[in-house]
C-alpha cells in the first residue's frame, strides 16, 4: 500500500509529516497501548461471527453478508500430491492444501516461524571499526553488539515472520483459484477471511493491517470495492490487477503486493520491470543508505524496460508520485518515503527500520491523480479525541478507534459490521480531520500499472526480506 500521493508532479516529497525526535513516539507508543487494551477488553463483545447462509429465515447480523461465506468446504490434507506449502520442522505440523486450514501460530506451538530471505548487508560502514574487519558485509553478523541488540528485537521478529508466513500462505492459495469472471469483491472476501483464519483473528491485535488492493489497469492502488455497484466488476481475462494485502500482529505490519494477469504473455515485460525494479531496491536497501540512491536505482531499472501491447511499443515508467515508505507501530506510512525516481530526499534508512519497498511501473503518463469513489479511510493518530458535533459521527469514530486504530479500513467492513448508511458521518469525520481519506491513485485512461511490493526489516546484524517467498 503506497502513502498517501503527494500533490506536487516532482519526486520531491513535499510531505510535510516529518515526526522526529523520541518522545513523541513513545507518547504515541503508549497511547496505542492504552488504545489496544481497551479495544481487546470489548473485543469479544463485539466480535460477531459471519451471518450463516441459512434458508429463507431472517437471518440475524450483518445485512452486507461476505460473498467468501457462500463458498462450500473444500477438503484438505497435509499430505496432498500438490501442496505447495514448505515441509516443517519436528514438533510442527505441515500446512494443509489444497485448502490451507491452519491456524499459522498453531503449525509452529513454539514460535519458530520461518524467516525470510536473510542477506548481508551490501556495504557495511562499521566494517572498519569491528576486530573482524572484513568489508564483505559480514562483520555485522559477527558482532556481540549487534547480536545483543537482535535478542532485544526478538519479540518483533518473531510477530513479522508469523504475520509474514500468513501473508505468504495465503497469497500462495489465492494464486491457485483465481481466474477470470471472478467478482473483484468477491476475490477480496476470500482473501480477508482466509487471512483472519490463518492470522488467527483477535481485534486489533492479529488481523488485516489495511483493505485488500484489487486496483485494475490504469489504477496503481488504494482500490477496493465498496458494497453495492462495485460488486458488479469481474475480473477480466485482459486486466492488470494489483493484489496488495497486509497482515498484523501487535501493529508490526506485513505490506506485501503483486500483479496478477491472466494473459500474462501479453504483459510479460511490464511484470517483469515492476519484479526487477523492486529487488533492485530490496538490494540497494540498508543501514545508511540514502532514499534518493534508492530511488535513483530503480528508476533506472524500470526505464531499462518496453513492453509491446497489441502492437504498439510503450517504455515502461515508474509511477513518480507513488513511493515506498517505512512501517512503524499501526502505523502504515511512518514518515519516510523510499522513492522510485531519481531526485528523492537525502534522509537515510537507519538500523532497525521496517520498510515497504514498492515499485509501480506504467505505460501511461509516469504519475497519479485520485479518481473515482474512495474505499480507503484511515483514523489520524490522535483522531479519536476530536470533538464532534454529530452524534451518528461520533457513534461512529467510536466505531473505527475501537475496530481499526490508525490501521486503514474500508466502507464494505463498516457495511459488514452493521455500520451501514454511514456515507454522511464517514465525510464529517474527514472535513473534521479525524480521518483521512485515501481515494483510487490511477494514471491516465487505457494504461496499464503493475505493482511488487515486500517488507524489508534492517536488522542490527543483516537484511531480512520478511515477505520473500517462492513466488516472487
Ligand atoms: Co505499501
Amino acid at each position: 500500500m503506497p502513502p498517501k500521493k503527494n500533490n506536487n508532479n516532482n519526486a520531491k516529497s513535499g510531505g510535510g509529516g516529518k515526526k522526529k525526535g523520541n518522545k513523541g513516539d513513545d507518547d504515541f507508543d503508549a497511547m496505542l497501548a492504552a488504545a489496544v487494551k481497551d479495544t481487546s477488553a470489548t473485543a469479544a463483545k463485539n466480535h460477531q461471527p459471519s451471518a450463516k447462509s441459512g434458508t429463507g429465515g431472517a437471518a440475524e447480523g450483518p445485512k452486507h453478508r461476505s460473498y467468501a461465506d457462500r463458498d462450500p468446504v473444500v477438503p484438505s490434507a497435509a499430505d496432498h500430491a500438490e501442496n505447495p506449502y514448505p515441509q516443517v520442522p519436528e514438533g510442527c505440523q505441515r500446512q494443509t492444501w489444497p485448502e490451507p486450514t491452519i491456524p499459522v501460530r498453531e503449525q509452529y506451538p513454539k514460535g519458530n516461524f520461518p524467516a525470510g530471505l536473510v542477506t548481508p548487508y551490501a556495504s557495511d560502514p562499521y566494517a572498519i571499526d569491528a576486530a573482524s574487519a572484513t568489508n564483505d558485509g559480514t562483520s555485522r553478523y559477527l558482532s556481540e553488539e549487534k547480536r545483543a541488540l537482535e535478542r532485544a528485537t526478538a519479540t518483533e521478529l518473531s510477530e513479522l515472520r508469523e504475520a509474514a508466513e500468513v501473508h505468504r500462505q495465503v497469497r500462495r492459495w489465492v494464486q491457485s483459484w483465481l481466474k477470470p469472471g471472478l467478482p473483484l469483491i468477491y476475490i477480496a472476501d476470500k482473501i480477508e477471511k482466509k487471512l483472519e483464519e490463518l492470522i488467527g483473528k483477535d481485534g486489533i491485535r492479529r488481523g488485516q493491517a489495511f483493505p485488500t488492493g484489487v486496483s485494475l489497469n490504469h489504477c496503481a492502488a488504494h482500490f477496493t470495492p465498496n458494497c453495492g455497484t462495485d460488486e458488479k466488476i469481474v475480473l477480466d481475462y485482459d486486466d492488470v490487477m494489483k493484489i496488495d494485502f497486509g497482515t498484523q500482529i501487535n501493529g508490526r505490519i506485513i505490506d506485501c503486493a503483486w500483479t496478477v494477469a491472466m494473459n500474462e504473455g501479453k504483459y510479460e515485460n511490464l511484470l517483469r520491470a515492476v519484479r526487477e525494479s523492486t529487488y533492485e531496491g530490496v538490494k540497494q536497501a540498508g543501514i545508511d543508505v540514502r532514499l534518493c540512491d534508492v530511488g535513483a536505482a530503480i528508476e533506472e531499472v524500470m526505464e531499462s524496460y518496453e513492453v509491446e501491447i497489441n502492437n504498439k511499443v510503450y517504455p515502461v515508467k515508474s509511477i513518480r508520485n507513488l513511493t515506498g515508505h517505512n512501517i512503524a507501530p499501526y502505523v502504515i506510512h511512518g514518515g519516510k518515503s523510499v522513492p522510485i525516481v531519481k531526485g528523492g530526499e537525502q534522509t537515510k534508512m537507519e538500523e532497525g527500520e521496517l520498510f515497504a519497498i514498492e515499485t509501480f511501473g506504467t505505460t501511461g503518463r509516469g504519475y497519479v491523480a485520485e479518481e473515482g469513489d474512495c474505499s480507503h479511510y484511515m483514523m489520524v493518530p490522535g483522531g479519536e479525541t476530536m470533538p464532534l458535533r454529530s452524534e451518528r459521527a461520533s457513534a461512529l469514530l467510536k466505531h473505527i478507534h475501537q475496530n481499526y486504530n490508525t490501521l486503514a479500513f474500508c466502507r464494505k467492513w463498516l457495511d459488514r459490521a452493521g455500520e451501514d448508511r454511514h456515507l454522511l458521518a464517514l465525510n464529517q469525520l474527514c472535513e473534521a480531520g479525524a480521518v483521512h481519506k485515501y481515494p483510487p491513485l490511477c494514471d491516465v485512461r487505457g494504461c496499464y500499472t503493475a505493482q511488487v511490493e515486500h517488507t524489508i526489516l534492517l536488522r542490527p546484524t543483516a537484511k531480512e526480506v520478511l515477505s520473500k517467498g517462492d513466488d516472487y
